[in-house]
């Protein structure tokens, strides 16, 4: 049974109060806190490394600009939800060391490899599009950290989305073979996508405790729906073919119906094994060691300036 701490917390969340810092939270809240959270920020900086891929290679000065600053946004995302998460008390080191270990996850949809240039049309339209569904809600997001951090985010993603569409217009309306590359894109990144949503609710392990605590306002599949539901009519604006032969609008809920994503697919990638895991990973582990001696320097010189002001 709730503790009449715990009870009179709970009392707060459902009267929409924010829970800031320094204030008594439940061990679960805090934990499944830091485990959102920081997953969140890894995610956006491993989600660098898709996009990254194509900066040297975008077609013309301006595309390159442009997606240089999207990709930089990213790291402020990172930044941003990892100043958030230490605020619950767990450090940036301990973060990255989860990260670096394989012990927190990060999305899954960073695990595909970007082909084409018009991959990165389609990171920008579903994958940034998947995060604003998934992240609007979460600007009401019970702690209040998180919840200010979202608001940024998600100003910045909803550029970054209207970004990718159009990369996908100019490429559908382009020749055939920029028309092949935008479709080939779609029916790489359309299922990918639906599985940034999580599991379907039946298996979905933390939600309905996460939606008690309004760390999360909507079930995965809640979210799913929209998203298909908003982005079904823009690929058809593109002329392009979403790929599910089963798709098809419901009258009666207002909705499509659609086909689940490969759910086996789903928990390989989660267990490490997609087809880009390994060399996601190692990127970010190589990026931490080789910065080692940045750091050593850097605590090197605040040490020294410390001793030096104590004299
Ligand atoms: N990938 O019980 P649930 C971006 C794990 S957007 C990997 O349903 P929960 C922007 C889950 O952690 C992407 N793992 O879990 C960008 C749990 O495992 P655990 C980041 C997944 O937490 C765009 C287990 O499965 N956005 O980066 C995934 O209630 C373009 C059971 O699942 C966020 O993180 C997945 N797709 O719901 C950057 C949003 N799905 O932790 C660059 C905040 C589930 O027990 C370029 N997070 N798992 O070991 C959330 O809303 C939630 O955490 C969910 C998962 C909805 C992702």
């Amino acid at each position: 049974d709730p503790t009449p701490e715990e009870q009179a917390f709970q009392a707060r969340i459902d009267a929409g109060e924010k829970i800031e810092p320094k204030e008594w939270m439940p061990e679960g809240y805090r934990k499944t806190l830091v485990r959102q959270i920081g997953q969140h920020a890894h995610s956006e900086i491993v989600g660098q490394l898709p996009e990254g891929n194509w900066i040297t290679r975008a077609p013309t000065l301006e595309r390159k600009a442009i997606l240089l600053a999207k990709v930089q946004d990213e790291a402020g995302h990172g930044l941003y939800l990892y100043s958030a998460a230490e605020t619950l008390g767990i450090s940036r080191d301990e973060m990255f060391e989860q990260l670096h270990s394989g012990k927190a996850k990060y999305s899954s949809i960073f695990n595909y490899p970007t082909l084409t240039w018009a991959d990165i049309g389609a990171i920008g339209w579903l994958v940034d599009g998947a995060a604003i569904m998934n992240q609007v809600p979460l600007q009401r997001t019970s702690y209040g950290p998180y919840a200010r951090a979202m608001v940024r985010i998600c100003k910045e993603e909803s550029f970054h989305q209207r970004q990718g569409y159009h990369i996908m217009m100019k490429m559908a309306r382009g020749t055939d073979a920029q028309r092949e590359m935008a479709q080939d894109a779609l029916n790489r990144f359309w299922f990918p996508s639906l599985m940034m949503f999580g599991p379907s609710d039946k298996d979905s392990v933390h939600s309905k405790q996460s939606m008690a605590w309004k760390i999360k306002i909507n079930t995965n599949d809640e979210l799913r729906q929209r998203f298909v539901n908003e982005t079904v009519p823009q690929a058809e604006f593109l002329g392009l073919t979403v790929p599910d032969p089963d798709l098809a609008w419901n009258e009666e809920k207002g909705g499509y119906d659609f086909s689940e994503p490969d759910w086996d697919e789903f928990y390989e990638v989660l267990k490490g094994n997609g087809p880009c895991n390994r060399e996601r990973l190692g990127a970010r582990v190589t990026a931490w060691e080789d910065g080692a001696w940045f750091r050593e320097g850097l605590t090197a010189y605040a040490e020294k300036a410390a001793t030096r002001r104590a004299a």
